[in-house]
């Protein structure tokens, strides 16, 4: 997300806005989300939400990974969101960590 150079974003020199950048993340002159990363560019800057976080950068919501095909789950297990987050749990009757291991049904000694 872009917002345009204004006044806010150049040094006054001189009664002047001369072309010198402000670094608006360092100074906390950008109105990112909480939950995004700010970067500085050249007479603005850009606000990108964080991983975990959907939107436009000024507002982040929750992403909820588990909807997308993507997310790191065991194909034995099962994925729950979490705000900015999301966690698995082995389904019943397999264990492990939930991410890359979900072995087989447990042993019961008969
Ligand atoms: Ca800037
Ligand atoms: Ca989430």
């Amino acid at each position: 997300m872009r917002t345009w150079p204004d006044s806010k974003s150049f040094k006054k020199v001189h009664a002047y806005y001369a072309l010198i950048d402000i670094d608006e993340c360092s100074r906390n002159l950008d109105n990112c989300d909480v939950n995004a990363d700010c970067s500085n560019e050249d007479g603005y800057f850009t606000c990108r939400c964080s991983n975990g976080w959907i939107g436009n950068g000024f507002n982040c919501t929750n992403e909820d990974e588990c909807t997308v095909p993507s997310h790191a789950c065991d194909t034995n297990a099962e994925c729950i969101d979490s705000i900015g987050s999301y966690y698995c749990t082995c389904k019943e009757g397999y264990y492990g960590d939930g991410w890359s291991k979900c072995k087989g049904k447990q042993q019961t000694i008969k």
